[in-house]
């Protein structure tokens, strides 16, 4: 056995990392567009108020590839590699400005038309992330980002308008880009400026509590709007692994891993675990619902499980341990002696992606896409015009052949989507120089660079994986 015939290779990106044109046709500003690149940008994330009332220089994200524009010759390249999948997001402000208007923007709406079907053309399947890090900035400022309870309005008529306009074109559809990147960069995931003199745990849940009712709602009306669509929930994954074989390091990694599943758990399952009663009692939350929320998420589950995977992480119960942690990223880690790491310190552990899929079909029995994965590296083009980016290949390689373990061990898979198959803006640091592409796209972070596209040498070696249906790797 290997990947079956009917796997799904593809690749990914987001809409506010790749299209730039950030205000033509009416398009609204969203959160993204206020947010520096470089070494501001992680400070930013942490502290939006103060990037609100910054103004920086943009570069590169409000150009990013100009994917509006150069969307049909990508698509074609993607093409010429045999994609089976590709995965984008729609902005939703492009298709309501502001957010909360009731008549969306035609000519938004005419994008992401012309854009599915230059994929369909090539018969490439869509799988559509309906918001990916990119609430409308006007939902943030005026109604303060997911903490209100509105949100799950404007969200609902903004997912029933696109899966009413695209339910003859897109069949796989995910509800929110990594949910638990609520409880780490709270304004990415959810548009939310914490106050210092407020409960952060206590906006934080209840706002992932509004996400978790407005994905059951929008999967409730496109099964009314189309049976054959397929939803998912995507979780930024990743098992967490005790520093040491000390019984307190196993049970703090065992809760850490049982607390990134718990959004995860509402979305397949229905409710929420039995674990968080408990959970919120210590963290001091008081999680505020609806009469029918439990009946709405109970009753509006995902079909498969989708989910980023970059990396496993380490942790420890001992505070002195603990003390080494980096915390570069969303998410703080120790540094695991046993693995090597990318040039901005993501530990490799193809390993972890087979550890992680087994916890992930263990616990809720539905069909795996692995809908992002990669490795972020500078690419630079030699002087005969090449770029050969071996480490990349060698990175998907490993995690190809620990994925078809999967596979035989007896897991359902329905797809790979790598990361960024084409260079865009790196969302942690706003830049262009994190290459995640099979294609290189000439432009750095000062705006300059032609623009032009170029294989890489991975490029070549996807197209061969695909064409052998992942036998060659
Ligand atoms: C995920 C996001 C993506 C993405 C990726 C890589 O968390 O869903 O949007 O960019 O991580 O991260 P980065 O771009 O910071 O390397």
């Amino acid at each position: 056995m290997s990947f079956p015939s009917d796997f799904l290779w593809g690749g990914a990106i987001a809409a506010n990392q790749s299209e730039g044109a950030y205000q033509s046709d009416n398009k609204g500003l969203s959160l993204v567009d206020i947010l520096p690149s470089g070494q501001h940008r992680i400070e930013a994330l942490h502290h939006p108020r103060k990037a609100l009332n910054t103004t920086y220089d943009y570069y590169p994200s409000h150009e990013a590839i100009d994917f509006y524009h150069h969307y049909p010759e990508d698509i074609k390249l993607l093409a010429e590699m045999g994609f089976k999948v590709f995965r984008t997001s729609i902005s939703w402000a492009r298709i309501f400005p502001k957010g909360d208007e009731t008549t969306p923007n035609e000519e938004g709406l005419r994008f992401y038309d012309q854009l599915f079907d230059e994929c369909l053309k090539y018969n490439m399947e869509l799988l559509i992330t309906i918001n990916h890090f990119d609430t409308p900035l006007y939902l943030v400022e005026h109604y303060g980002g997911w903490r209100n309870r509105k949100l799950i309005d404007f969200y609902l008529h903004y997912a029933e308008t696109i899966l009413e306009r695209y339910k003859h074109k897109v069949k796989y559809w995910l509800t929110f880009n990594e949910i638990n990147m609520m409880l780490h960069l709270p304004f990415f995931g959810g548009g939310l400026i914490l106050e210092e003199d407020e409960d952060h745990n206590q906006v934080k849940y209840q706002a992932a509590h509004h996400q978790l009712v407005a994905s059951s709602l929008a999967i409730q009306s496109g099964r009314t709007i189309n049976p054959d669509f397929e939803f998912g929930c995507m979780l930024a994954a990743g098992e967490i692994y005790p520093y040491r074989p000390h019984p307190s390091d196993v049970l703090k990694a065992q809760q850490e891993n049982y607390e990134q599943y718990m959004f995860i758990d509402v979305q397949a399952k229905g409710v929420y675990p039995w674990f968080t009663e408990r959970l919120f009692q210590d963290k001091n939350v008081q999680l505020s619902m609806e009469k029918g929320d439990e009946q709405i998420l109970q009753e509006n589950t995902v079909d498969f499980i989708s989910f980023s995977y970059y990396s496993s992480r380490l942790t420890s119960a001992d505070p002195e341990i603990l003390q080494n942690e980096t915390h570069g990223n969303a998410f703080s880690t120790l540094k695991n002696p046993h693995l090597n790491a990318s040039e901005w310190g993501w530990q490799i552990d193809p390993t972890g992606l087979r550890i992680t899929m087994n916890s992930l079909y263990d616990r809720y029995e539905k069909p795996l896409f692995i809908v992002e994965n990669g490795l972020g590296a500078k690419d630079s083009i030699n002087e005969n015009g090449t770029i050969e980016d071996n480490e990349r290949i060698s990175y998907m390689r490993d995690h190809l052949v620990q994925i078809e373990k999967a596979i035989n061990d007896g897991i359902p898979v329905i797809g790979y989507t790598s990361w960024g198959c084409i260079d865009i803006v790196s969302a942690g640091t706003g830049e262009m120089k994190k290459r995640y592409g099979f294609i290189y796209v000439d432009r750095d972070n000062q705006g300059g660079g032609s623009g032009q596209r170029i294989r890489k040498k991975s490029f070549y070696w996807y197209q061969e994986v695909i064409r052998s249906n992942g036998e060659f790797k």
